[in-house]
């Protein structure tokens, strides 16, 4: 019998955003994207981050990348990005939502400034690129979202209030916006790691000994989420890959994380 050939989806010449690009998963996503010769904005606070990816990335794709600095949480900035993708490359295909940061602690114990930067950045942030973001993809009737949620998204352990009460909220979110905008042709993929060896932990202030036994978990590359996020894209227009867990073999719970708390 002969075998069809599946049409995979062609990331040369996509239009995509990537927010959170200056470092650890984001980046590797968008150098990812531009080697498969996509056209990619790059956004977060850190301006120089994002500088030094684009030159790192220089000559390695179809187009030099726009760097787009701002902050997730402010609505203007993330108009911003939306309007200067549109402008440099007169479209926008793929809008990766990945921004976001860590923070543990009894809710008793809890830092209120922190609770609500983490909000404000892992839910309305969101919220903010979606908005934004999808309003674009619509004009076309075609594009994919892929938001990077966690396995902490899908259970919670003591201190883990906030950080697993936004992810669980961006599932929710996510899921939302895959019915709302299914039907137009839009694609929506949440994607939940385990651990992850980037700046996350250290960000997020976990003890010195949380830290240690990530490292015995042999924690996923950035790399390789985002070959993860690739075959994601790549799969044919009429597939849609709604959720995806992506563990580090040797985690198979978040026990390590129970008596973490953010300093
Ligand atoms: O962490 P990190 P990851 N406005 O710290 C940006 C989820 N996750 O790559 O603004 C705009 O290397 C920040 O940029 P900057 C996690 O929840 C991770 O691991 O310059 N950008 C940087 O580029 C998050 O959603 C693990 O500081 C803002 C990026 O976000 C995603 O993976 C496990 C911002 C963070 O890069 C990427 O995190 C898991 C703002 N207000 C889920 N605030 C893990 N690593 O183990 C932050 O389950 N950023």
């Amino acid at each position: 019998m002969q075998s069809e050939q599946l049409q995979a989806t062609d990331l040369r010449g996509k239009v995509a955003m990537v927010t959170g690009a200056s470092s650890g998963i984001g980046e590797a996503i968008a150098q990812e994207l531009v080697q498969r010769g996509a056209r990619v904005a790059l956004f977060a606070r850190r301006e120089n981050r994002l500088q030094e990816l684009a030159q790192r990335l220089a000559g390695k794709g179809s187009d030099e990348p726009l760097i787009v600095p701002g902050d997730v949480s402010k609505p203007e900035d993330v108009q911003n990005l939306v309007n200067q993708t549109v402008q440099r490359w007169g479209k926008l295909d793929i809008v990766i939502a990945n921004a976001g940061f860590g923070y543990r602690a009894p809710i008793v114990d809890g830092d209120t400034q922190r609770w609500k930067q983490l909000l404000d950045t892992n839910v309305y942030g969101l919220l903010l690129t979606l908005k934004y973001g999808v309003q674009n993809l619509l004009k076309h009737g075609s594009g994919h979202v892929v938001v990077t949620s966690s396995i902490a998204g899908r259970s919670v352990t003591a201190g883990g209030a906030v950080y697993s009460g936004s992810k669980f909220a961006v599932n929710a979110i996510t899921e939302a916006l895959r019915e709302e905008v299914g039907q137009q042709g839009i694609r929506v993929t949440t994607i939940e790691p385990g651990a992850v060896a980037t700046e996350f932990a250290e960000v997020a202030g976990y003890p010195p000994g949380t830290i240690e036994a990530i490292k015995q978990l042999e924690p996923l590359q950035a790399k390789e989420i985002a070959h993860v996020v690739i075959l994601v894209l790549e799969q044919p227009g009429n597939v849609d890959i709604a959720e995806l867990t992506v563990y580090p073999t040797k985690q198979t719970s978040l026990s390590i994380f129970a008596n973490a708390v953010t300093h």
